[in-house]
């Protein structure tokens, strides 16, 4: 290209499209990656002997995929952050609020940790799916036993590519007052409360056992699995934004129906073993587990112990709103 060309396009802020080889540069092909849990829990016990929350923000492990290591990317997976929080008897983390939209999956606790979203106290029991929807004031405090274990998951990346991110700190001043939250927890009953128009479920708490009462009820799909997707009772869609989550039976007799996504997964394993077949990895896992499957790959999984439940975060519903979302299934 004539050097005047060029320093004329310089100068004019332009490039010539032709020349450009990299626009693929940013797509990172990510591993399907096991996070055991025989690794996380001693670390887990580290991180609170090496941290006071006085001086630690939130006591939180982040998820590291290793395909990320090198470039700008953090986290697990590519739209979403997975991270493991702990917090011990008498602490508290601090409330304040963002426009990230997070999930809390708990790992371990005897309920004296509760959250509290938007004035609604919220208890922490194993086994609970709970929503801290975007721009909802949280704050925790453990008032129990032992440690208090959950899994964070975040619409960080997504947020950040976006720079829709605010966040502030702090005792609020705009807290909603305090609501009888279990108005809405009859099955197929609303309140009539004219604030509908939100963009996440009016209900913050999932508990395991409305969710094994739902699969221990259904039947089992062709492919031997039972699944479950939590839901807003106002929509009938994903419980918030950002972030859709399931929970997975797979069957014991075969493999899930194999099917490919250009959405990225993140499992927790809540209960039981199994196998799930990502691409050409064979990923073995059990309680407590948490393994990424990115995009890309042919997927499908198998349960080993009769008991295996596998709780699924994924970005699939940001996709399918914009209409990017592609997925195939095989026979
Ligand atoms: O508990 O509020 O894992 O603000 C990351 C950011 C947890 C939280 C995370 C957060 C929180």
């Amino acid at each position: 290209m004539p050097g005047d060309f060029r320093s004329a396009m310089e100068g004019a802020n332009v490039s010539a499209l032709w020349e450009r080889t990299d626009r693929d540069a940013a797509q990172v092909a990510e591993v399907p990656h096991l996070w055991p849990w025989a690794e996380l829990d001693p670390l887990l016990d580290a991180a609170v002997h090496e941290t006071d929350m006085d001086n630690a923000e939130r006591r939180v492990l982040v998820l590291e995929n290793p395909s990320y290591r090198g470039t700008q990317r953090i986290g697990a997976s590519l739209n979403m952050v997975v991270n493991l929080q702990v917090i011990m008897p008498g602490e508290f983390a601090r409330p304040h609020r963002h426009r990230l939209n997070a999930l809390r999956f708990i790992i371990e606790g005897d309920g004296g940790a509760v959250t509290t979203v938007d004035g609604i106290p919220v208890p922490m029991l194993p086994g609970d799916f709970l929503l801290t929807p975007g721009w909802c004031w949280h704050e925790h405090t453990h008032g129990g036993k032992g440690r208090a274990v959950w899994l964070d998951a975040l619409d960080a990346q997504l947020q950040r590519h976006l720079c829709t991110n605010e966040t502030e700190m702090g005792p609020s001043n705009d807290m909603p007052p305090p609501r009888a939250h279990n108005a809405y927890e009859g099955a197929g009953i609303t309140p009539l409360l004219g604030d509908d128009a939100k963009p996440h479920s009016p209900i913050f708490r999932y508990p395991l056992a409305d969710v094994r009462g739902a699969l221990g009820a259904m039947p089992e799909a062709a492919d031997g699995a039972r699944r479950i997707r939590y839901t807003n009772p106002l929509t009938g869609g994903a419980a918030m934004a950002g972030i859709d989550c399931y929970m997975l039976a797979p069957g014991q007799a075969r493999d899930t129906r194999p099917y490919r996504t250009n959405a990225n997964m993140v499992c927790l394993v809540v209960e039981g073993e199994g196998v799930s077949q990502v691409g050409e990895h064979a990923l073995s896992w059990g309680k407590n587990d948490i393994f990424s499957l990115p995009r890309g790959h042919w997927i499908s999984h198998r349960a080993s112990s009769a008991d295996a439940l596998v709780f699924q975060l994924t970005d699939r519903e940001v996709l399918a709103s914009l209409h990017y979302l592609r997925e195939e299934f095989r026979d």
